[in-house]
């Protein structure tokens, strides 16, 4: 058990690993609880260390059974092993092999994280530290070896044995009921890429030509029975590659490409070479089980993990700071592809949305920490938001700032220069500033400075001189570790609207550098004058969102109207709405707390109705645009002193007023609609599904007595999962005569089927009903929940920790001190997941008095612990500091 208190690893301590590891055999015997693991390493010194330094490499509840060197075994004075190490005292000088047996308990072990088992198969998950869990090893991503990989296992447990690379060689072995099969990778790889499936499993097959017109054979393996749901899957991986020939000039380099689903996976899915594993949630997809969130995530997970194989795997990361080189590079290339196959503003949106809901709150608290953070002491704790998703926005800031050419040429520049290497942020910029002759030195902030930039605008119009101005500027609220900061270059995407609704030109800007559209901030201040303007424009700022930043543009209600309804750029369009409805909520809130009027200001419940009247619109862009700020965002908004009935109050009330008052509008939308098509899971139908499914949630909203009828007529005859799920989630949150029914009714259909079951555990634990609680705590004792299975324990638990804020942040403290069991029950299990569901607590400062003292106490109660993971105490820590 991992229950040290580890010191901190920092980014400026890094030194290249004294010896290089060319090869590894490995030959692994399966067996359920003791798996025998050969593995024979060519070892070379790097150049210029001295000769006889002592070979440390990595382990982790490792059971070491023998060593042999160049053949020969070694006197037990040569070196040291136990559970977290082997060192070798005094390597030879010359080039040697080093032959390591270890002894692994699949079935032990609970982690997820090394050699496991799941529903029977064996799996790996080696990323970030898995693979000293299998042998010991320079277990470091800038160690890069070519594997060869020899697995041998009982014919009948494990029918299918799967390596990274090609296939080489496989058969029985005579005189047992065992058989084997040889995988060689010819590409150097770091040992986080590893991995090995076996067992009994399903697959169906396809194949791909390349660009070259090589034929690379794909197979998806599923648990048998489960094939049928792998189409899509295959289907949004052949989209991939061709894709990535097409906009980056990728191509695949394996004869094969494997995909794995399992149903116990930490995180979503893993990018190992040429065998891709993959929580199940994110490869199985029919209409039945599968809503249109469902088709869109498996796209891009599919793709995400497939690109990783040219930005991760064939050039690597040096260190694990450099996380964001691969992740955040690599999420930019998938939302990029979402955007090419479907519609390029619902994706920029809805990418945002995300953005605003995880990160922001991540990078305004006691876990903020910069793109490529400095130090860390569980590298599990730095998969996050900020390293993903706004390391993703620093990448679009960059083809934002150069140009779709300039971006194009540095990718190119970086994939010839880097490829077979474990390279540096600094690396991948320096290919930028070259192919672009830019200077990023100040760009490289963004890298380096944790926090949001809250950017102000404050615009002055002069009729007599003709002028423009916009007082901007842009500042980092202090946070742990980092009291100050520096301004940032912030490429703002702007338009000058006039009063017919078109952009107008200025003959000349001065104050900021102006390339394009885009204007870069990059002073603390700055004064931007916008020459040759004869009417008092409406600006637009911002535009697609062109910086992770809160805008605060000080626009009037009436500016804001004009922007909702006339800015030509549909990302602003949809930010006007968000704008003017976070403003109403907020003043509803204070209301609420003083138990004042909770009556919607008119001129902002029509917004919505100019927006359903608008045919011009996609009806996906129509259904975001309806869709209200969370209450989280809301939360966040407010900043200090959150009180979330209060939210909660606010959010109900403007909901009930904007349905009552386009209750017509609404009626005429409602699922019926869609539900006699055929369904296709495209992105134009999935928009007029998430319109009705807004159109129920208002129509109920509003009170009319129609509603329940309606709603419970639209759960029975939907013949798709997204409209089924959305009439279910609407009877069980306005707890409507039918819910139990239908909760009854969607867990006989289903039963069988646990990703299906699992969104029945996520709307009752979403529910914020007075009971909503106790009814989560009845739930996990349900036949169907299992708290060790990962997407279980998340649709119920950490569903409830995140989205439900009313229960969750209860004022007696109930809602933690539940939270607080699970992860103190989990964590010894797994302290990846536990520490993932602890983050939750990460806004705990913010609340009101009463519910902080509350989340504190449950933080101090964790951290008392005994035998707490490092996972945790590193949470825990960082949340109470
Ligand atoms: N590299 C994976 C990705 O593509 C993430 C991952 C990280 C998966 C750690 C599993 C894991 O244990 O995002």
């Amino acid at each position: 058990m991992r229950t040290d208190t580890a010191a901190a690893i920092h980014l400026e301590d890094y030194q290249p690993a004294p010896y290089h590891i060319d090869t590894v055999d490995l030959d692994i015997h399966l067996d359920p609880t003791a798996t025998q693991v050969k593995a024979t390493l060519a070892i070379r010194r790097r150049e210029g260390v001295d000769p006889g330094t002592p070979l440390w490499l990595n382990g982790d509840e490792t059971a070491f059974t023998g060593l042999a060197l160049n053949g020969e075994a070694l006197d037990e004075s040569a070196y040291t092993a136990n559970e977290r190490e082997l060192v070798l005292h005094a390597p030879p000088a010359d080039p040697f092999t080093l032959e390591i047996r270890t002894w692994v308990n699949p079935d032990a072990n609970t982690q997820l994280s090394g050699l496991y088992r799941s529903s029977g198969n064996y799996c790996t998950q080696c990323e970030a530290e898995g693979f000293r869990r299998i042998t010991y090893f320079l277990d470091r991503p800038d160690v890069l070896s070519v594997y060869t990989t020899r697995i041998e296992g009982r014919k009948e447990e494990t029918p299918v044995l799967l390596g990274n690379g090609n296939p080489v060689e496989s058969g029985d072995i005579p005189g047992t009921d065992h058989h084997y099969a040889i995988w060689h990778d010819p590409h150097p790889k770091p040992s986080y890429l590893f991995a090995m499936v076996a067992g009994n499993l399903a697959h169906i097959s396809d194949s791909f030509v390349t660009s070259s017109g090589r034929k690379v054979d794909l197979k998806i393996y599923v648990e048998p029975g489960k094939e049928d749901r792998c189409g899509w899957a295959m289907d949004s991986l052949k989209r991939s590659m061709k894709w990535d020939e097409d906009v980056f000039g990728c191509e695949y380099d394996l004869d094969v490409f494997n995909i794995v689903a399992v149903s116990d996976f930490n995180m979503g899915a893993m990018e190992n070479k040429g065998l891709n594993i993959f929580n199940d949630k994110y490869v199985l997809a029919d209409p039945e089980t599968a809503t249109d969130q469902d088709y869109a995530n498996i796209e891009a997970v599919i793709a995400h993990e497939y690109f990783h194989n040219w930005t991760g795997n064939r050039i690597t990361c040096r260190d694990w700071f450099q996380l964001c080189l691969k992740e955040g590079l690599t999420v930019f290339r998938d939302q990029e592809f979402s955007s090419d196959m479907r519609s390029r503003a619902v994706k920029r949106i809805s990418d945002v949305r995300l953005l605003r809901a995880h990160q922001f709150p991540e990078d305004a608290g006691p876990l903020a920490h910069p793109v490529r953070p400095r130090k860390y002491t569980e590298i599990n704790n730095f998969y996050t938001a900020t390293v993903y998703e706004k390391g993703a926005e620093v990448v679009r800031m960059l083809k934002t700032l150069l140009g779709d050419s300039g971006f194009r040429k540095g990718m190119d520049l970086y994939f010839q220069r880097h490829d077979g290497e474990a390279t540096t942020i600094e690396a991948f910029l320096t290919c930028f500033s070259e192919a672009a002759s830019t200077d990023l030195g100040q760009f490289a902030r963004w890298y380096e400075q944790a926090g949001t930039p809250l950017v102000t605008a404050k615009g002055h119009y002069d009729a007599a001189a003709n002028e423009f101005t916009l007082d901007l500027s842009q500042s980092i609220a202090p946070l742990p570790g980092q009291p100050e900061s520096l301004p940032a270059v912030i490429p703002i995407r702007f338009g000058l609207i006039g009063q017919n609704g078109e952009d107008i030109t200025a003959s000349r800007i001065t104050g900021a550098e102006v390339r394009g559209d885009v204007l870069l901030l990059t002073e603390a201040k700055q004064k931007v004058t916008f020459h040759g303007i004869g009417q008092r424009p409406v600006p637009s700022l911002l535009r697609g969102f062109s910086a992770p930043v809160r805008m605060e543009a000080h626009q009037s209600l009436a500016d804001l109207t004009f922007l909702a309804r006339h800015d030509s750029d549909p990302f602003n369009r949809w930010q006007a709405v968000q704008t003017l409805a976070t403003q109403e909520l907020i003043r509803l809130t204070h209301e609420a707390r003083k138990e004042g009027s909770l009556e919607a200001d008119d001129r902002l419940v029509e917004i919505f109705g100019a927006i359903l009247a608008d045919r011009d619109l996609d009806p996906a862009f129509q259904a975001l645009a309806l869709e209200l700020p969370g209450e989280a965002d809301i939360a966040r908004e407010i900043g200090k002193d959150v009180d979330p009935d209060a939210i909660h109050a606010a959010r109900t009330a403007f909901r009930a007023a904007i349905g009552a008052a386009h209750l017509a509008a609404f009626h005429a939308l409602l699922p019926e609609a869609t539900q006699d098509e055929d369904f296709n899971p495209d992105a134009a139908s999935a928009g007029k599904r998430a319109l009705a499914a807004q159109a129920l949630g208002y129509f109920t909203a509003s009170g009319t007595k129609a509603a329940p009828e309606r709603v419970w007529h639209a759960f029975q005859r939907a013949n798709n999962m997204s409209d089924r799920i959305a009439a279910l989630t609407i009877l069980v949150h306005q707890d409507l005569p039918k819910a139990g029914q239908a909760l009854a009714d969607f867990r006989s259909r289903h039963s069988c089927n646990s990703l299906a079951m699992d969104k029945w555990f996520t709307v009752q634990a979403t529910a914020p009903a007075q009971d909503g609680l106790e009814r989560v705590k009845a739930l996990t004792a349900h036949p169907l929940f299992d708290m060790t299975n990962p997407n279980r324990m998340r649709s119920l638990i950490q569903a409830f920790a995140t989205g439900n804020h009313v229960q969750f942040a209860r004022k007696d403290g109930e809602g933690f001190a539940f939270v607080a069991d699970c992860v103190m029950a989990i964590d010894p299990r797994n302290p990846q997941v536990a520490a993932r569901l602890l983050t939750c607590f990460r806004s705990w400062r913010s609340l009101e008095s009463e519910r902080s003292k509350h989340a504190e106490k449950a933080l101090l109660r964790i951290s008392a612990m005994e035998k707490l993971s490092r996972d945790c105490r590193d949470i825990v820590d960082r949340c109470l500091q």
